[in-house]
């Protein structure tokens, strides 16, 4: 184990169909230029970025009427599926360059189906304004990057996507936090489906230090994988502004911070959706360079080493 070197593997996602509007394409772009790649690198990393994917869109789907460039996501979703399982099961952590949040339909399967190999149970922490829980049936937009977790967890059978009898992640193994804006339809399906949510409220009763030590117990004692989707829009606008679907009344820099230092220590996390990045909307490069220095803070940079805090 301890010759062992920690590896990891960009996939760039130039997705930004799911969004509805133009940018997350050059996602992965800004992300390397603000220095995603360097940053893993210097924690130790030995560093795969296989590049951009650019899958051909499908053929063979129906046109939806609310499911807007079906053929396009779920071409990254067949693709994603596959790739960021065979990252996995290399023994990398997966890294998804986005993109638009639809892309997390394919991480999350590729690492439901990898979770499942290993006999292992898959957690997600959706790090998020909102709770992407909508199918074509309830979605008031159509945009297919918010209902990613539907659809991972088998809510959202739309259309044969992916081949049936795959893995499906429980959704009671979802946690949503910093989750601040949710469709009336939504709100209703996340709470019958056992959804775990900690909207702002609760991070600003408990404090997201104790919520995120709860997460980390349960993944825990469940000898879970925890896959973390961080969409942009967690952050307060004013921290990164550089996203199509700010919401006021969002994470401080510090409390991203204190998440991903937290999860870091705690050495659960297999896998990371960087998502939702619009550098057409940033501000110089600002919330590019957030995003890496928050996953720079989740694969081990530190300003002290501490003793480990109990969960
Ligand atoms: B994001 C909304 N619920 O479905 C919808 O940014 C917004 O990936 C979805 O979290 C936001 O269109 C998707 C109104
Ligand atoms: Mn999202
Ligand atoms: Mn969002
Ligand atoms: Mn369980």
């Amino acid at each position: 184990r301890m010759t062992e070197k920690k590896a990891a593997t960009l996939i760039g996602v130039p997705l930004e169909e799911g969004s509805g509007r133009g940018g997350c394409a050059m996602g992965p772009a800004a992300l390397r230029i603000a220095g995603i790649g360097h940053a893993l690198g210097e924690l130790g990393y030995a560093v795969t970025d296989i590049g951009d994917l650019r899958p051909a869109p499908a053929t063979d789907l129906p046109r939806h009427q609310n499911a807007r460039h079906l053929p396009v996501v779920a071409a990254f979703t067949r693709a994603l599926d596959e790739h960021t399982y065979q990252a996995a099961r290399a023994g990398t952590v997966p890294i998804l360059l986005g993109g638009d949040h639809s892309l997390s339909m394919g991480s999350v399967s590729g690492m439901a189906r990898h979770a499942a190999e290993l006999g292992r149970p898959l957690y997600v922490l959706w790090l998020d304004a909102h709770a992407d829980f909508n199918s074509p049936e309830t979605s008031p937009s159509g945009n297919m990057h918010g209902m990613p977790v539907a659809f991972f967890c088998g809510k959202a059978e739309f259309a044969p996507i992916l081949p049936g009898g795959r893995p499906l992640v429980d959704p009671k193994h979802v946690y949503q936090v910093g989750i601040r804006s949710v469709d009336d339809e939504e709100r209703v399906a996340i709470m019958k489906n056992g959804v775990k949510v900690f909207d702002m409220r609760a991070i600003d009763e408990e404090g997201i230090g104790a919520i995120v030590r709860r997460i980390i117990a349960e993944v825990s004692d469940a000898n879970g994988l925890l896959h973390v989707s961080l969409d942009v829009d967690f952050l307060d606008p004013d921290v990164a502004p550089g996203v199509g679907t700010t919401v006021p009344g969002g994470a401080t820099f510090r409390e991203a911070h204190l998440v991903m230092e937290t999860l870091h220590d705690s050495g659960l996390v297999s896998s990371l959706d960087l998502v939702e990045l619009n550098p057409f909307l940033d501000d110089r490069g600002k919330s590019a360079r957030v995003m890496v220095e928050l996953a720079a803070s989740l694969f081990g940079r530190r300003v002290l080493d501490r003793p480990t805090r109990a969960a």
